[in-house]
């Protein structure tokens, strides 16, 4: 699915706002306000701040992918999103130099493909990035192109950056290089494919080095078409490329990002971190010498942990989720209980805990329920992850 471009709609209207629905925004600001009064909040004003960010704030990763018309970029964010969503072979419903919110089966991106021409960037072009400044920049070129030289592809990237502060991270990617020679060698590639595609990738590099472009080492990637995949020719390079476009996203953007690219380390270093925070702020709420300072606050706090973990593996952002997991670890009542109860019934299967959470058993009951839904929504780290 195609969303609204920051063109053709609202031109106020921001392609990679996340809208989030009224109750879980309604809960955080409840929990934000009972924070506020807890002593020793000061302290953890930053995990709040980052929490905050990471989760009610978030917004849709923006990638703006530079290159001649036919160079692989449509083609290249349907293998990311792992779906036929953009058309290939022509700019199809995508316009050029403009945001496109890009929906996956709700993997969900803000993507702008602008072509390499030579031109200047549009006033239109420069507004969709002045109001959302991308996080990524993708310099594309197949092997053909880097060998006529890629000026108009580094041009346009030059422009694109401008006086940007924070400049976003350029990303050259060599693309098709599953059409080099020998074509038809499927991934492994024998050593004079694997030759050629270091020769055109050290190609590019030297390109990009004389341009004083900063950015990341060229990569090499293929996204064959399905025709292609059925004659055995695999992509290429993906695996790799999606934990790193996951990596390089700010705070808002992760979550979004590293759910959109299904990318594994990703997801699981976003959760831990997350799952972190979350314990932190259990343990010092338990400690306030406050009334409401224990079941009122960590229920919620933990009922949006396993959610965002949950989310982060791809699953809606809803209550029944919740549910899933808490009759997975055997919690009575599953979905059909409230997160307040649910707790109160984690509590007790805590050895030691009495009428009274203490504070060691709020922070380890929510280490333990964060770990716990980690290992069943994210996989075992043990086992091997899927590459592609
Ligand atoms: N063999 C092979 N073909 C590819 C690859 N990437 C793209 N193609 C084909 O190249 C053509 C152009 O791909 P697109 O993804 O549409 O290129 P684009 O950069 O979006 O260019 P526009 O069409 O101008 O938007 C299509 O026919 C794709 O099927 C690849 O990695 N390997
Ligand atoms: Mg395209």
């Amino acid at each position: 699915m195609l969303g609204p471009m920051s063109g053709s709609t609202d031109p106020h209207e921001s392609v990679s706002k996340v809208t989030t629905d009224s109750d879980e925004q309604d809960g955080w600001s409840q929990l934000l306000a009972v924070l506020d009064k807890v002593p020793f909040m000061a302290g953890l004003k930053r995990d709040v701040a980052s929490l905050t960010r990471l989760v009610y704030r978030r917004r849709l990763g923006r990638i703006v992918a530079i290159g001649h018309s036919g160079t692989g970029r449509s083609q290249l964010l349907n293998a990311l999103l792992g779906g036929a969503v953009l058309q290939v072979g022509g700019a199809g419903q995508l316009e050029p130099g403009q945001w496109a919110w890009v929906d996956a089966g709700g993997k969900r991106m803000a993507w702008m493909e602008l072509d390499a021409n030579g031109e200047t960037l549009s006033a239109q072009t420069r507004r969709a990035l002045d109001r959302e400044p991308p996080d990524v920049v993708l310099v594309m070129a197949t092997a053909e192109e880097v060998e006529r030289g890629a000026g108009q592809v580094l041009e346009a990237a030059i422009r694109v950056l401008g006086r940007r502060d924070p400049a976003p991270r350029l990303i050259p990617l060599l693309t098709q290089v599953d059409r080099l020679d020998p074509a038809e060698a499927a991934p492994p590639f024998p050593v004079q494919k694997r030759d050629a595609i270091r020769a055109a990738c050290r190609a590019f590099q030297r390109q990009l080095d004389e341009a004083n472009l900063v950015a990341d080492p060229v990569r090499a990637v293929a996204t064959p078409n399905a025709g292609e995949r059925a004659l055995g020719l695999g992509a290429y390079g993906l695996y790799e490329l999606r934990e790193r476009l996951a990596e390089e996203m700010p705070e808002e953007a992760q979550l979004e990002s590293a759910r959109a690219l299904d990318a594994p380390k990703a997801r699981r270093r976003i959760a831990q971190g997350l799952v972190q925070s979350c314990s932190t702020l259990s343990i010092t709420v338990a400690l306030a010498p406050v009334p409401f300072s224990d079941l009122a606050v960590i229920a919620p706090l933990q009922g949006m942990m396993v959610t965002s973990v949950a989310y982060l593996s791809g699953r809606a952002w809803d209550r029944k989720t919740v549910g899933e997991w808490a009759a997975s670890v055997g919690l009575v009542g599953g979905a059909g209980i409230g997160l307040r109860a649910l707790t109160r019934q984690i509590v007790k299967f805590v050895p030691g805990a009495g009428s009274i959470v203490s504070a060691s058993v709020a922070g380890a009951g929510t280490l333990g329920i964060g770990r716990s839904a980690i290992g069943y929504f994210l996989g075992d780290p043990a086992l091997p992850a899927p590459r592609s």
